[in-house]
């Protein structure tokens, strides 16, 4: 018998306004597992004390990282792509579809959340003139023309490559970004799959589970 997956994330996020609890990025990867019925455990590294144990599984110190049955394997994109590799259900086996997921995955993580987080970044301390607010805006604008045309990013059908777009594009001051149609509908439609929500519902209960905890 196969072993469950592991996903890694931390012990514990803050709570309360602007939590990050619901977005912390475990959820790519609990969220493609629910899609495609691969059974999982969650393990956690601590939030606060982040040991050498932690950076030898993770060079960066962030979350999330994956094990399966001896490999060990960090970065969401990585991981996600890892699991695709397990099941049709997050990517196609034929090399159309399975080239179009692969270049959508890419382009989520390196043309848009390489955008989209640097812009959030900045907007911490600069709420008016971000200096990237035309990049952002760019971009945005060139997703809208494809999601204006068709309903999922490869394969004409849902595949890991929109579990990351939407996972990019839902983070709430992207989605107060501009007006953007069919990119609202496409995250309203992705994050409406019960995949997600019980990856989202899960993931707060379990940062909830440690506030009860201490
Ligand atoms: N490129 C990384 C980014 C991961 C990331 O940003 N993780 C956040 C949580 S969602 C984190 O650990 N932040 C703490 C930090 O950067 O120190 C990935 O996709 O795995």
């Amino acid at each position: 018998m196969s072993k469950p997956l592991i996903i890694w994330t931390y012990d514990w996020v803050p709570g309360g306004e602007g939590s990050p609890r619901g977005y912390v990025c475990d959820i790519r990867l609990r969220w493609a597992c629910e899609e495609a019925g691969l059974e999982y455990e969650v393990r956690s590294v601590p939030f606060d004390k982040r040991g050498p144990e932690h950076f030898a599984r993770q060079p960066f110190g962030q979350v999330p990282f994956l094990e399966d049955d001896g490999i060990a394997i960090f970065e969401s994109g990585a991981a996600l792509l890892h699991l695709a590799g397990k099941s049709e259900i997050l990517m196609p086996r034929d090399r159309q579809g399975a080239a179009e997921t692969l270049q959508w995955v890419i382009a989520a993580l390196n043309s848009m959340e390489m955008v989209t987080v640097p812009w959030w970044f900045i907007g911490l301390s600069t709420e008016k003139d971000n200096p990237l607010e035309a990049w952002m805006a760019s971009r945005l604008e060139h997703l809208e023309k494809v999601l204006a045309t068709r309903e999922w990013l490869a394969a004409g059908r849902f595949t890991a490559a929109d579990l990351l777009m939407a996972d990019v594009l839902r983070v709430p001051k992207v989605r107060r970004f501009g007006t953007f149609p069919a990119l609202r509908s496409y995250v309203d439609r992705i994050c409406a799959r019960p995949a997600f929500k019980k990856a989202k519902d899960d993931q707060i209960a379990y940062f909830a589970a440690a506030d009860a905890r201490s």
